[in-house]
Parts: structure tokens; sequence; C-alpha cells
């Protein structure tokens, strides 16, 4: 059934073009916690708060893209193994019906469930990672912070998508541990990095000419923007991405190559700013609007 007083506008899974799956699973933050509410402050501002109207398309993206939500419920009660083996088989499925799948975290590792059902249906090597973060990710696991070392921590979570065999280009980033040096700069790991902070700020055209390959997926660390954009994480670092840029680059991403799917991360919702689920929202809805338009 369509619902038009929406942005989540199909009930039905098989007759949607894009599935949002939202993802509740919080075990690996290292510090604040929260993400684990992400996903729902993120889908009730989709359903009811953000404006239909994109102006740069002059058309309400809702009123030609269906567009449905498949909860995986809460996913803390679950082994990491286990959370992610349901997000696996939950995007495996969709993706193998040609949904456009948009995983919604929760914590980073979240999408190491999306990048295995990736694997399955590309050959890796052709799909470029884009990550906004202002985090690398890419420890073998959280073995030098963490009581509990996992390699499905959210701080190994581009490590992982780097051994599946994706090529990686990493924007925004400004903070990272030696081990996580030593392997983006090996250029055999095919992990390229943008650091802000450090050097001139690239131009988007320059992060797209990296970008190598026909097919796309791009991953939002929400913390690879600016705090005063998106305050509401569980590890903020200062000094991000600003808002108009990181739209520009994912609008020219989207138009250079083809995107073949997408998730949103580490949205920590704050008591007194729902900036975070706003913009989060908003980020998922211009996508879609420029991936279907
Ligand atoms: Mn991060």
């Amino acid at each position: 059934m369509r619902n038009t007083n929406s942005i989540i506008n199909e009930k039905n899974f098989t007759k949607a073009d894009v599935v949002l799956v939202s993802a509740a699973y919080e075990k690996t933050a290292s510090s604040r916690l929260g993400t684990v509410n992400g996903p729902k402050a993120i889908i009730d501002c989709l359903d009811k708060k953000l404006e239909f109207f994109d102006r740069k398309f002059k058309k309400e993206t809702n009123s030609f893209v269906k567009i449905s939500h498949k909860n995986l419920g809460n996913l803390n009660k679950l082994s990491p193994e286990g959370a992610l083996s349901k997000i696996r088989n939950a995007c495996k499925t969709l993706i193998n019906k040609d949904k456009f799948v948009f995983l919604l975290g929760g914590e980073h590792a979240v999408s190491i469930g999306y990048f295995q059902a990736l694997s399955k249906k590309y050959n890796s090597k052709d799909v470029t990672i884009l990550q906004i973060d202002a985090h690398c990710d890419l420890r073998d696991s959280d073995a030098d912070y963490s009581d509990h070392p996992s390699n499905l921590a959210h701080s190994a979570v581009m490590r992982r998508a780097s051994e599946l065999g994706f090529p990686i280009v990493q924007v925004g980033i400004r903070t990272y541990s030696k081990e996580e040096y030593a392997y983006f700069s090996n250029p055999k790991n095919k992990v390229k990095v943008y650091q802000w902070g450090h050097g001139k700020i690239p131009t988007t055209e320059e992060i797209i000419r990296n970008i190598k390959t026909k097919y796309l997926y791009i991953t939002i660390d929400v913390d690879g923007f600016d705090s005063a954009h998106m305050p509401g994480t569980g590890t903020p670092v200062q000094g991000g991405l600003e808002w108009w840029y990181g739209i520009d680059l994912i609008e020219k991403a989207i138009t250079k190559r083809v995107l073949v799917g997408a998730d949103i991360v580490e949205v920590s919702p704050q008591r007194d700013s729902v900036l975070t689920e706003y913009g989060a929202a908003q980020l998922i809805y211009t996508i879609i609007a420029n991936k279907f338009i």
C-alpha cells in the first residue's frame, strides 16, 4: 500500500525500489554509547519531518521512488557473529531481488554484514567504497584498547572490507593508529586516504578521480562531518567535512559512478539536539534522489 504522506511510502518490500534496513546494534563502541537508538531516530525524521521537495531536481522524490523499511530488531541480544549474519542475510535477500539497500546503524560494525553480502553479488575489485569518516577503521582488531578484543569491532570494519577485496577511498580522516598508518601507506592494500587538518583539503573532483571503478558504495560514519553538523555520535573528532562539501562530493560521486549500496552509521541521538538524526535522514533522502532521478 502506498502512503504519500511519508518518505517511507511503501509497506511491501517486494514492490519497493529502496529498502531502508534498520540495524540497531552496538557491541564494540569505544566511548559514548547510544548508537543502538540511531536507526529509530533517523526513521522518525524520514517518516514525518523532512521536506519532500528536492530543490535541485524540483521534484518530490517520494512521488517517483518507492521506499520501504525493514527493521531487524534489537541486534544487541545476539552475538557479534549472530548480528552480522542477520544483517548479511537480510542484505543478500534484498540485493538479489535488485532492491537498493540503505543500511542504518548502529555502530560501524554493521557495515561488515552488508560488505559480505555485496561481495557475493559483485566482484569486490569493481566496487569502490567511498568512506566519509573521522577514523580509518583499519585496525585488525580492537585489542589495543578493548578488554574483549574482536576483529568484528567498529574500528576494524574497513580492514575487513579491504580483506574482502574492495578498493577504499577515505575522506575526512583526522586520527589513526600506527598500525592503521602502516596499512594505508602500503599501496598494495588499495586504500586512498584524504586527511582533514593535514595539508590542503582536496577538491571533490580530485576525490572522484580516485574512484577508479564503475561501481560505488558509500559508507557514511556521521563523525566524518564536522561536529557542528553531526554532534550526536560515539567518537567525535573536531574539524570534519563542511556540510555542503559533503553533499557536493556525494552528488558528484553518484552522477559519475553507479551507486550499488549505502549505509549511514554511528548516529547516537542526543537529549538536547536532534541535529544528527535530521542530518542523517537528509543525507539518505538526498542520496536516494540523486540515485533514482
Ligand atoms: Mn568514525
